[in-house]
């Protein structure tokens, strides 16, 4: 038996969560702030009044994208980095523990449901506050669950994701999905910081090629998944923090470069359990 192509079986059914994108009737959501998503080993439980948040039984209506899903899926499940061409071009392995089996489900932050009460943001005209800096995925580039943030283009502007675990990790795996418009976008240390923790990790750069090139081009670069490997977690609350530090423009009103977020993915984190609070309501002003 060969397990190495076994694992991808086990696992891919576990992770539909991650891979879904728009659908006309199903993801919008009216929230309420009390939600909690908890994931254990194999499977994610949302406690909400409305269940609105990610379920896998969500993605299969109205789904027009014939692409979104497979594409979705094949490049964040596990054992990807070894089988997709792509992703080794994109990719960031710091040399992780690639012999671990584990099989933990992917547990996924959206971007859009981070609070981003305190937030404002600069565009390529103009700005945008709060959850006005939602962006709805209106030229299908497979935002997972049909939204993400942009207008991060300000220095010392961060999007923050905060969740709790009821025990310590080591080493576990932290997939962003990002994409670039207007210009492409390439994310080095240099001048993008990701915290774990208010630590920044080290990552290879990341490259967002392929952007439109300009705000009435109706198109937008599909998003790509980039993996950061060996973050570790501490037992009790987490922050990863995404942070634009730089004055780099990129045109108009983009005082710096920075990529636009749709979600961030924790791998293999083993038997712990991770939650978090969506804000589900900053979609209510998207109905
Ligand atoms: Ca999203």
């Amino acid at each position: 038996m060969n397990f190495r192509k076994l694992l991808p079986m086990l696992i891919l059914p576990l992770i539909v969560s991650c891979g879904e994108t728009k659908s006309d009737n199903t993801s919008k959501t009216t929230g309420d702030n009390n939600t909690v998503e908890t994931t254990t080993g194999g499977k994610t439980d949302t406690k909400t009044d409305d269940s609105a948040v990610t379920t896998p039984e969500q993605s299969d209506s109205g789904n027009t994208q014939d692409s979104g899903d497979d594409t979705v899926i094949s490049e964040i499940g596990p054992g990807s980095d070894k089988e997709s061409g792509s992703e080794k071009e994109s990719g960031s392995e710091q040399g992780g523990d690639s012999s671990k089996v584990d099989e933990s489900t992917p547990f996924l932050m959206e971007a859009e449901y981070t609070n981003l009460d305190e937030k404002s943001g600069a565009g390529y005209s103009g700005g945008a506050d709060g959850w006005a800096m939602i962006g709805e995925d209106i030229y299908d580039a497979g935002a997972s669950n049909g939204y993400y943030v942009t207008y991060l283009y300000k220095n010392n502007l961060s999007l923050d994701f905060f969740f709790q675990s009821d025990k310590e990790v080591k080493g576990a795996n932290l997939i962003l999905r990002l994409t670039s418009e207007i210009k492409d976008v390439i994310l080095t240390t240099d001048i993008y910081t990701i915290t774990v923790n208010d630590v920044a990790v080290k990552f290879n750069q990341i490259s967002l090629l392929g952007a439109s090139t300009s705000d009435s081009e109706e198109y937008m670069r599909p998003f790509s998944n980039h993996t950061i490997s060996n973050i570790d977690l501490k037992e009790g609350e987490n922050s990863i923090k995404l942070i634009t530090t730089n004055t780099e423009s990129m045109g108009g009103t983009m005082y710096s470069t920075a990529p636009v977020v749709d979600c961030i993915t924790i791998e293999k984190y083993g038997d712990a359990t991770l939650s978090w609070n969506p804000r589900t309501d900053n979609l209510d002003h998207f109905e």
